[in-house]
């Protein structure tokens, strides 16, 4: 291979996240350019993550935490829930506060919220969201930029960053920075490469695109941390959480249609000592029944409710029709939804004679 060829192969390499950036730049000209004036005249600004935080929500907040303290700005890193130990290892995961003071701040930036009431804030708050209220409780409203990457989103910021095909809002975030020119730290890297490899399960589910594969290159050259990511969320799980898995993988069914469920209830948390965030990937597992169209995960939750996890590897099956028929959403390959009520067994065995017949046929007439 002569040396013209090798450059026009590192050319191609360069050229896909080139062109996807400078489309990038063309869509979202306005929003940029907003959220660099907002940023600049902010003194203290505050980063929301979505209520029971995973790698990606917290790994866009983290990220953009350390380029906007290096900026001189104050931030608080906010969730309703603690962040799981998992994700301990990252330098800021222990900042984070589930206090919320609305006058201190003036600015807010949602990740990875595809609806507003995934941040548990909208009851106190529903102004933040740009939604109607009565009495408006905060006295200033506070400027909101909204950075998704689910295609139901809702756009209730003021600035929204959102496009639906990218892998993980980490990714979004990425985009922003390389189109504002901040500079990427390796714990920034780390960060970033954390939400994407959490929402694509390692590179292995099919929203990783050829584009989510560079995303992760440049990331690596950025210095990210890819060992302490996977042996921290990938290669350690807690005896808690093997013995709640063990209960759910021997449950697991598969019926005529190819769909195979499986469920955990509240008496299964108590018995094992794990704790919800736990469940984080087992769905995953429930697909790898062969042939399954997709797989489905009941749980029981403390607050009443029944929560159903969806995943499938098929393209020709959107997950999105069904749970929006029980009010829910997410993407097309995974997507969830809750329903009030409890987990009831219902128990489909019966007894057939030799000639196949059920043996309550006869005994109906009996009776
Ligand atoms: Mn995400």
């Amino acid at each position: 291979m002569n040396n013209k060829s090798v450059e026009n192969i590192k050319n191609i390499k360069n050229n896909l996240l080139k062109i996807r950036d400078k489309e990038f730049q063309f869509q979202f000209r306005k929003e940029l350019k907003a959220m660099y004036i907002l940023v600049k005249n902010a003194k203290n600004i505050v980063l929301i993550s979505h209520q029971r935080p995973d790698g990606d929500t917290s790994g866009s907040a983290m990220a953009l935490a350390h380029v906007l303290e290096k900026f001189g700005k104050t931030v608080t890193l906010f969730d309703t829930d603690p962040l799981p130990s998992e994700f301990h290892f990252t330098e800021k995961a222990l900042e984070y506060t589930a206090v919320f003071e609305p006058l201190k701040y003036d600015l807010a930036i949602c990740l990875d919220g595809g609806t507003y009431k995934m941040f548990g804030l909208h009851e106190e708050y529903p102004e933040l969201f740009n939604q109607k209220t009565e009495k408006p409780k905060i006295i200033k409203k506070i400027p909101l930029i909204n950075i998704d990457h689910h295609v139901s989103n809702e756009m209730y910021g003021d600035v929204n960053f959102v496009i639906g095909t990218v892998a993980s809002t980490t990714i979004m975030v990425s985009k922003i920075l390389r189109a504002l020119q901040w500079e990427i730290s390796a714990e920034m890297a780390t960060c970033l490469q954390m939400g994407l490899y959490t929402d694509t399960g390692s590179l292995l589910h099919s929203n990783a695109t050829a584009e989510t594969f560079a995303e992760s290159s440049f990331l690596l050259k950025k210095g990210s941390d890819l060992k302490a990511i996977s042996k921290n969320i990938f290669q350690t799980k807690s005896l808690e959480k093997l013995k709640l898995w063990g209960r759910i993988l021997s449950r697991i069914s598969q019926n005529k249609e190819g769909v195979a469920s499986s469920f955990v209830t509240h008496f299964d948390f108590q018995q094992t000592r794990a704790n919800l965030d736990d469940l984080t990937g087992v769905v995953d597992y429930l697909n790898a029944v062969p042939e399954s169209l997709y797989s489905i995960l009941l749980t029981e939750r403390k607050d009443g409710k029944v929560k159903g996890s969806m995943r499938t590897l098929r393209d020709d099956i959107d997950l999105t029709k069904i749970s929006k028929t029980f009010d829910g959403g997410g993407h097309k390959k995974a997507s969830g939804f809750a329903i009030k009520g409890k987990l009831k067994t219902d128990c489909e065995w019966r007894i057939e004679n030799e000639e196949g017949y059920p043996e309550n046929f006869r005994s109906v007439s009996i009776v």
